[in-house]
């Protein structure tokens, strides 16, 4: 095997997030052709002594406590965002300005604004950039894309996605701090339509393109919780629950819907496409199927089918283990990265780019923004 070119990454973050990106810099290297070699340089958080145990168990070189000083380290080429969203901006667009490649987990900004200002900072420093909107590297979902992208469904009609939770209905739950900052509308943005919603726009604009207006309606069902860091009873300001209907510019009709208060549901994310010839379904539980009825099948064996994509002509899956054994959550990471590394080998950009993950903080605001006025909101479009 010829020498791989090192490429020297700075994490920043120890939480649930940090440990799938260290998994996937590991492994993707492993088990996908790359002419990269990803070193675990750094790993950066506030706390020392969890940070260090962090990058024993992960095996990065070095810790820092000041996310200023990993940017500015001469020995670092890549700085992936882990860290809550009130960081990504200031943290991203430093890492740009310092000439890093950036990667950031969802959502990207907490509004498009903070977005936007990202996306200025990765172009006009030309560096290489993606969001962890890890969905579409499940080996299912990109099949679709393929099957999508092959004309198969004929004009779509309808496109139906949701992600339901159930984590957060106890009245007892405080909000903010660490493990629970998702709940603290000034760190995490917004409620469960950044955190949740987004995935399913992600996807949504990726499969079928950009969507026109969106109508929606939101709720706070818990209106007080204790507050972690000030020890006070305080408002709730997140959203708990988010549904929106849509346009797309194809002419297709969305439904979106997110919540944690959907008791029995812990990460529920389904989606579901009608075409003129075909529909198909999928469902983040049964991650390595997607349904697919196809009605020019002759008719007397028309039904749907129940696709178990483990074989290896299906995507991703030729690298992993021999057919009909499955893969899971921690591989979706492993492809996108494994994706990442080929573009930046092909000079192209690994999508979704800074630019792609602003068009769905875009369709984010408009749902916010349409819950407050109750009126249609036009979704601004991202060239
Ligand atoms: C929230 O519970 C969460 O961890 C999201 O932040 C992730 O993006 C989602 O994939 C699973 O749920």
């Amino acid at each position: 095997m010829p020498a791989r070119k090192p490429l020297n990454i700075g994490l920043v973050g120890y939480g649930f997030m940090s440990r799938a990106h260290s998994n996937a810099f590991l492994q993707a290297p492993r088990f996908f052709e790359t002419e990269y070699q990803p070193a675990l340089k750094a790993v950066c958080a506030r706390n020392a002594e969890r940070v260090k145990s962090f990058a024993q168990n992960w095996g990065y070189e070095s810790v820092e406590t000041d996310w200023r000083a990993l940017v500015n380290r001469a020995d670092i080429d890549l700085i992936d965002i882990a860290s809550p969203n009130d960081t990504h901006a200031e943290i991203g667009i430093a890492a740009a300005q310092a000439g890093k490649m950036v990667l950031c987990e969802k959502p990207l900004g907490r509004n498009a604004t903070e977005s936007a200002s990202m996306v200025s900072a990765v172009e006009s420093e030309r560096v290489a950039n993606m969001v962890w909107y890890n969905y579409r590297r499940v080996p299912a979902v990109m099949l679709l894309k393929l099957l999508l992208d092959e004309g198969r469904f004929g004009r779509i009609f309808h496109y139906r996605a949701k992600f339901l939770q159930d984590w957060t209905i106890s009245q007892e739950l405080p909000q903010g701090g660490e493990g629970l900052w998702r709940l603290d509308a000034d760190v995490a943005g917004s409620g469960v339509t950044g955190d949740l919603l987004a995935h399913c726009i992600d996807t949504a604009l990726w499969l079928n393109g950009p969507l026109r207006e969106v109508t929606a309606m939101t709720e706070t069902f818990i209106k007080e919780r204790k507050h972690n860091l000030t020890g006070r009873v305080e408002p709730v300001r997140i959203d708990d629950a988010s549904a929106a209907l849509g346009r797309f510019h194809n002419s297709a009709l969305a439904t979106f819907e997110a919540t944690r208060y959907a008791r029995g549901h812990k990460a529920l994310y389904t989606l579901e496409i009608n075409g003129g010839h075909a529909s198909a379904m999928w469902d983040l539980h049964d991650l390595h199927r997607i349904q697919f009825f196809d009605h020019r099948d002759e008719g007397r064996l028309r039904g749907w089918r129940s696709i178990h994509v483990t074989d290896g002509d299906h995507p991703y899956m030729k690298r992993w283990w021999v057919p009909g054994l499955q893969i899971g959550y921690e591989h979706t990471f492993i492809h996108q990265f494994a994706d990442f590394l080929t573009a930046l080998s092909e000079g192209k950009e690994a999508a979704p780019t800074f630019r792609n993950a602003l068009a769905t903080d875009h369709v984010t605001d408009a749902i916010l923004k349409s819950a407050k006025t109750g009126r249609w909101e036009p979704v601004s479009s991202v060239p």
